[in-house]
């Protein structure tokens, strides 16, 4: 961003969108990659080159599903090349065909991934409280035409699992769970992975437990699970017979190599998160009009997601707030603006349901960084700097107005 003229009179607050140095000399990144061990994660993967088995089924692979699963106490975890496949495998082994009720407050790459499959998503509405499908909406969208409701663990808070199904019983549908965002997360003191007839994780970079790329579905049934491996290995039976259609969704061994050093640190990541997150809290408390989103249900250990609230009383709006924190070296993230509603291909329809929440959510949310990329320290001088900003809010306003992006 361009330096403004200081001759807009003296800078009491030293902020970098009045023309300040900016208080990060390295760029703090939402979604910075942590690495919990790269020695132990190079061992693993010369080991791999040194093996020649690198994909295909590897015993790294193999290891990182029986830990998953282990530590989701779940019967079955299978490893994918990422989440979008992950649904799609999980959605095609469960002939699901219709219409999805999925909320449009997701990573469009939830509704992509129906879509792909010939699935119509419906979009519902979440719970101002948690983010997450409001089961009252999903029981009003379901139609004959429901072929199964997909509910999202976002910012790894748990669905309502009972409300949803419920809902889903009473209508014979499949439900399952996107839970990207939810390695670690527990509904009710039990971990994620055995709800619904299947959970999809994701091992993204960008997620708590980084795989490079990957993911992992889960379940209880076994059946289900064989499916979904024939079907990610282009339909080939453990027998190595073709039995059914199939594509490839394999997960690689530098992928499982990265994913198994960083699940057995995930307590070390949990505190550091933990820390940080507490910095945020206690310093947004005494902002107006911006506070640290909870989950209202009981805590996420991952801890992952740092996600503000920013609602009328604050004194500058979200946007303006991302751009002082750019300014200053920063880069929060939007998610999820503007919903799914609202982006190609499926803004060309209006939404058969109001979407109110999402709507407001998607204009008034900032999910800040986390990660070892950074301290508890450097949340709190994030904080100072938004504190600093609202204090200035005229001049902030005035300066971001000059150098409209
Ligand atoms: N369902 C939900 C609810 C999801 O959130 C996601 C994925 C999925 C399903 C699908 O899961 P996968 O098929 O991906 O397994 C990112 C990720 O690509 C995506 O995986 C993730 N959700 C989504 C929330 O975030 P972008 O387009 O926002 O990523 P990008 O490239 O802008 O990076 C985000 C930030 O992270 C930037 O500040 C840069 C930083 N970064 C990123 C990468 C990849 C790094 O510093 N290093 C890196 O290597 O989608």
């Amino acid at each position: 961003m361009a330096e403004l003229p200081r001759s807009r009179g003296p800078t009491r607050a030293p902020l970098a969108v009045l023309g300040a140095a900016p208080a990060f000399e390295t760029p703090l990144l939402t979604g910075c990659p942590n690495i919990l061990d790269p020695a132990e994660t190079a061992s693993l993967i010369r080991d791999a080159m040194a093996r020649r088995r690198l994909t295909n089924e590897g015993p790294l692979v193999r290891r990182l599903e029986e830990q998953f699963a282990a530590f989701h106490g779940v019967q079955h975890a299978v490893a994918v090349a990422n989440a979008t496949l992950g649904l799609q495998l999980v959605a095609a082994a469960l002939n699901v065909s219709g219409e999805v009720i999925v909320p449009s407050f997701t990573f469009i790459g939830t509704v992509h991934a129906l879509s792909w499959i010939g699935l119509r998503p419906v979009f519902c509405d979440i719970s101002v409280e948690t983010h997450t499908l409001d089961a009252a909406r999903v029981e009003l969208a379901v139609t004959r035409e429901t072929g199964a409701i997909v509910g999202v663990h976002l910012w790894g808070r748990p669905c309502d699992i009972d409300g949803i199904q419920r809902v889903a019983g009473a209508h014979g549908v499949p439900v399952l769970f996107d839970a990207a965002h939810a390695t670690g997360s527990a509904w009710q003191g039990t971990r994620l992975g055995r709800f619904g007839r299947a959970e999809v994780f994701s091992l993204h970079a960008t997620k708590s437990i980084n795989g490079l790329e990957g993911g992992m579905v889960t379940t209880n049934d076994d059946e289900l699970a064989e499916r979904v491996r024939r079907l990610r290995n282009f339909g080939f039976s453990a027998e190595g017979r073709v039995v059914s259609r199939g594509i490839n969704a394999k997960m690689d061994e530098f992928s499982a190599a990265m994913a198994l050093t960083n699940l057995a640190a995930f307590d070390r990541l949990s505190a550091h998160n933990s820390a940080i997150r507490e910095a945020y809290r206690h310093g947004l408390a005494r902002l107006p009009g911006l506070r640290l989103s909870e989950n209202p249900a009981g805590d996420v250990p991952s801890r992952h997601y740092a996600v503000v609230e920013v609602d009328e009383a604050s004194p500058l709006r979200r946007d303006e707030l991302c751009r002082v924190l750019v300014a200053e070296r920063v880069t929060p993230r939007r998610y999820f603006r503007p919903g799914c509603h609202r982006s190609p291909p499926y803004a060309s329809e209006a939404p058969r349901h109001p979407l109110p929440v999402t709507e407001r959510l998607s204009q008034t949310l900032m999910q800040l960084p986390t990660g070892l990329q950074m301290t508890p320290d450097d949340a709190t001088t994030m904080v100072a700097v938004l504190g600093h900003a609202l204090e200035e809010a005229p001049r902030v306003r005035a300066a971001l107005a000059a150098t409209a992006p």
